[in-house]
C-alpha cells in the first residue's frame, strides 16, 4: 500500500475501509451493511445471476462455432456486481455506462436476451441492429449508454451523464463502471476532479477483477487499494465484496444515499474475479488453474446466493426448476439469433454520422 504524505483527517469507518479525504468537518458515508433481502428478492438475484452465467456460457459456445466474430469478453464470475447494483437503481431515472464487458449488465437491466444474442451474432434483430456486436450495445430506453471499447472512455462520458442529471434536475444518478486497468487512465482523474468540483450525481464503480488483460492489479498499480483512488479529489471510497450480491446491494444503497443527498460522487471498489480469460482469444497463461479453481470453490457468487436461499427454506427442486427455465430462455435466445437474418448491406451506410445536431 502506498504511503500518503498528507495527513488523513477523516478516519476510515470500517476495517474494510470507508474513507474520505478533506477537512475535519467533512461528512463521510455510513458504513454499508449487507442488504437484508426477502426470499423473493433472493430468488430474483439467483435468477438473474444464473441467466447471466448460462447466457455467457452459450455466447462462449457460439463464439467457438464461429457464429460470433470480433472480440467477446465474458462476465462469468462477476455476476453479483451488476445484479446487486442494478437492483438498487430506479429504472427510467438512473443511467448506466460501462466498458466492453457489457452483456451481463444488459441482462441485469432486464433487456431481452434475444436481442442481446442477436447483437452478438451480428443479426438485424440485435439491439444495435447487428452493427455493434459484443462491445457496443446500447439502449436509450433503458438509459444504458454502452458498451465502450476504449478503456476508460466511459468514465468521462459517464461524468457527462452525471452532469446532465444535475443540469436537468431529473433526480437521476449515473453509475459509471470501469476496470482495475482502466483505473490507471488519466482521463479518469480529470473526470473525478470535475465530478467532485461540481458535486455531480455519479457513482464510480471499479470492477476490480484483479487483472487487466494479462497484468495483475498488483503489478500495474502503485496504489492497489483502488477504493482510495478518489482521495486526492475528496471523493470517498468503499471497498466491497463484489462476490456477494447482498454486500454489493448494501454498499449501493449507501452510495445512492450519499449521492442523492447532494454530497457529490462516491467510489465503490468491487473486489471480484473473472473466471474466463480476458476475451475469448486469451488462454490466460498468466495465472494458475488452481487460483481460478479456488475462487470458484470459495467465493462463487451464485453458490453464495444458493446458501442464502437454502437458509430461507427454498428447496433444491425449486432451484432446479429455475435452472431449467433459464436454460430454456438461453437456448431460445441462441435459436432466435441464429434464425434471424443478417442486416441488409445498405445498413452499412446508416447510423454512421449524425447529420444534424
Ligand atoms: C485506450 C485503450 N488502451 C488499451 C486498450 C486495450 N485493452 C482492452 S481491454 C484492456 C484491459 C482493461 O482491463 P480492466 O480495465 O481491468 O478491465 P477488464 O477487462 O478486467 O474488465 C486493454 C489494455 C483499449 N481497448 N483502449
Ligand atoms: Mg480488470
Amino acid at each position: 500500500m502506498a504511503k500518503s504524505t498528507t495527513p488523513r483527517t477523516a478516519k476510515p469507518k470500517t476495517a474494510a475501509g470507508a474513507s474520505a479525504g478533506g477537512d475535519h468537518n467533512r461528512p463521510v458515508p455510513d458504513t454499508p451493511q449487507d442488504y437484508k433481502a426477502s426470499k423473493d428478492e433472493l430468488l430474483e438475484f439467483y435468477r438473474q445471476m444464473v441467466l447471466i452465467r448460462r447466457f455467457e456460457e452459450k455466447a462462449g459456445q457460439l463464439y467457438g462455432l464461429g457464429l460470433i466474430g470480433g472480440f467477446c469478453h465474458l462476465y462469468i464470475g462477476q455476476e453479483a456486481v451488476a445484479v446487486g447494483i442494478q437492483s438498487a437503481l430506479e429504472p427510467g431515472k438512473d443511467s448506466v455506462i460501462t466498458g466492453y464487458r457489457d452483456h451481463g449488465h444488459m441482462l441485469a437491466y432486464g433487456i431481452d436476451p434475444n436481442v442481446i444474442m442477436a447483437e452478438l451474432t451480428g443479426r438485424e434483430a440485435g439491439i444495435s441492429r447487428g452493427k455493434g456486436g459484443s462491445m457496443h450495445m446500447f439502449s436509450v430506453d433503458h438509459k444504458f449508454y454502452g458498451g465502450h471499447g476504449i478503456v476508460g472512455a466511459q468514465v468521462g462520458l459517464g461524468t457527462g451523464l452525471g452532469f446532465a442529471h444535475k443540469y436537468r434536475g431529473d433526480g437521476g444518478v449515473c453509475v459509471a463502471y470501469f476496470g482495475d486497468g482502466a483505473s490507471n487512465q488519466g482521463q479518469v482523474y480529470e473526470s473525478f476532479n470535475m465530478a467532485e468540483l461540481w458535486k455531480l450525481p455519479i457513482i464510480f464503480v471499479i470492477e476490480n477483477n484483479q487483472y487487466a488483460m494479462g497484468t495483475s492489479v498488483n503489478r500495474s498499480s502503485a496504489e492497489d487499494l483502488l477504493y482510495r483512488r478518489g482521495e486526492s479529489f475528496r471523493i470517498p471510497g468503499l471497498q466491497v465484496n463484489g462476490m456477494d450480491v447482498l454486500a454489493v446491494r448494501g454498499a449501493t444503497e449507501e452510495a445512492l444515499k450519499w449521492v442523492r443527498g447532494g454530497n457529490g460522487p462516491i467510489l465503490l471498489e468491487m473486489k471480484t474475479y473473472r473466471y474466463r480469460g480476458h476475451s475469448m482469444s486469451d488462454p490466460a497463461k498468466y495465472r494458475s488453474r488452481e487460483e481460478v479453481q479456488e475462487m470458484r470453490d470459495k467465493s462463487d457468487p451464485i453458490e453464495g446466493v444458493k446458501k442464502y436461499l437454502e437458509a430461507a427454506g427454498v428447496s433444491a427442486d425449486e432451484l432446479k426448476s429455475i435452472d431449467q427455465s433459464i436454460r430454456k430462455i438461453v437456448t431460445e435466445s441462441a435459436d432466435f439469433a441464429e434464425s434471424s437474418p443478417e442486416p441488409d448491406p445498405s445498413e452499412l451506410y446508416t447510423d454512421v454520422l449524425v447529420e444534424q445536431y
